[in-house]
């Protein structure tokens, strides 16, 4: 059985948690009609006011909200607080081409540390625990959340922010850290270091890691896994929502709950923004009903994932969100192909002599794209045979073309040769982009 963090809430029976989701969804409604001229006006244009939301069998009345509207409303266009009841902005790197720029009460400060202490909770976090947060600090809401989570769940927190893997290693090593947080792909470079370091699994006293920010495959879990001796879990959340801590995984490993006390989920069609019954997989849309300061009312994630109200072994009723399998803003369309970088990565993964470390890179030339799979070796298969390896390039490229139903170019390189990620992974050049 697991241990919860907030026993009533995680195991509620559906019915009670709907009947609480419909009084706080009235009230957010009411919260943004009032407050928030931009919603205002964008449930005007739909033709809808707040006495048409009496629960949530009303939500899909409302408009969606999207990231045009947070790059119009920027920056304070969609606060609802005055902002001297604000304490805190966080922010994302705006790989993308998008800034978002969210703002906290201390209210929502308090709901989202007590989301994060759920996630850590679930992951078998005690106040006996050393939690080492290897998320990055500052605007990113990975370090702050986290770090806000395990201070509630009373771990000893020990704040390193990412980089510097060695100095990282011997902290884990000298505090004895038993749960680690940070993305996937870094929590494989630590692995990968801690093994050059001449260390394994047995020299540190990791039990656990709290792991999300970027798609991750099973794959990557296992390896993960393998190099740390620990069991991985998944987080997922942005910074729109406040931050990680929108779901997080059980001792299941199948999927990450909802926490469904403060966000509602939806699935809907990326196409027609038509509402998909559960099970079907499309894009996910959430709305906060407790955030004060930057509410979000049917908000499009771009994440495509699946939802299931399966019950879970480990007694939550909380809903729980597969994996998100892409964004649709980041799925590549190669050769007229949809590619997501995930499908490529578990085929990788699954290849003995290969490591976690790969890139695509994918080019045009005249009009048609060129589609390059970078594939680090491990060690041992650097030194084997070049037939070997010919053999290993053959396989991978069968694999992909059986997945895919395209070719890929696909280049062994040697080990250590692509760059390390200490915090989220570039794993696509598209040069496309650039012509
Ligand atoms: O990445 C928040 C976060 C920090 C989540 C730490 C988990 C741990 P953003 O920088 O705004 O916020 O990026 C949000 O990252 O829409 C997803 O596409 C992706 N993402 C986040 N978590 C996961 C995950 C943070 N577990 C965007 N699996 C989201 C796959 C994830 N993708």
């Amino acid at each position: 059985m697991g241990r919860y963090w907030n026993e009533k809430i995680e195991c509620m029976a559906r019915e009670d948690m709907k009947r609480l989701q419909s009084e706080r969804l009235v009230a957010q409604v009411k919260h943004v009609w009032d407050n928030v001229p931009y919603y205002r006006k964008l449930m005007e244009e739909k033709g809808v006011a707040p006495e048409d939301i009496k629960g949530l069998e009303d939500l899909h009345k409302l408009p969606f909200l999207t990231k045009a509207d947070l790059r119009d409303a920027y920056p304070y266009g969609l606060l609802a607080k005055p902002l001297a009841d604000c304490v805190r902005i966080q922010s994302t790197s705006g790989t993308t081409g998008r800034r978002v720029v969210a703002f906290y009460t201390q209210h929502d400060l308090d709901l989202w540390e007590d989301c994060c202490a759920r996630a850590i909770t679930a992951a078998g976090g005690t106040n006996e625990d050393v939690c080492q947060v290897c998320y990055g600090y500052g605007l990113f809401t990975g370090g702050p959340g986290l770090n806000g989570g395990s201070h509630k769940v009373g771990c000893l927190t020990l704040p390193m922010s990412s980089g510097n893997t060695e100095r990282q290693i011997q902290f884990m090593r000298d505090l004895g850290s038993t749960i680690l947080c940070c993305t996937p792909s870094y929590a494989a470079y630590i692995g990968e270091t801690l093994h050059d370091m001449g260390y394994g699994p047995d020299d540190i006293k990791l039990k656990a890691g709290i792991f999300g920010a970027e798609p991750w495959t099973e794959e990557m879990r296992h390896e993960i896994e393998r190099l740390l001796g620990i069991k991985a879990y998944d987080i997922y959340g942005l910074t729109e929502t406040s931050g990680p801590g929108v779901s997080f995984e059980c001792e299941e490993q199948t999927g990450m709950h909802i926490n469904e006390d403060h966000f509602i989920a939806e699935i809907i069609d990326p196409d027609t923004g038509e509402v998909l019954p559960e099970g079907s997989k499309g894009e996910l849309v959430f709305t906060s009903i407790t955030k004060e300061a930057f509410p979000l009312l049917r908000y499009r994630t771009r994440d495509i994932c699946v939802l299931t109200r399966k019950k879970c072994s480990c007694g939550r009723t909380l809903v729980k969100m597969s994996k998100p399998m892409g964004r649709s803003d980041d799925m590549l369309i190669i050769k007229g192909v949809n590619v997501f970088p995930s499908q490529i990565e578990s085929v990788l993964l699954k290849m003995s002599n290969t490591t976690p470390n790969y890139q695509i890179v994918v080019d045009r030339v005249g009009s048609v794209d060129t589609f390059e799979i970078k594939v680090e070796l491990s060690d041992e298969m650097f030194s084997d045979t070049i037939r070997s390896v010919e053999e290993l390039e053959k396989k991978i490229s069968s694999d992909i073309q059986g997945i895919l139903g395209i070719r890929a170019k696909i280049s062994l390189v040697e080990p250590k040769s692509i760059p390390r990620s200490e915090g989220k992974a570039v794993r696509v050049i598209d040069r496309r982009k650039l012509h």
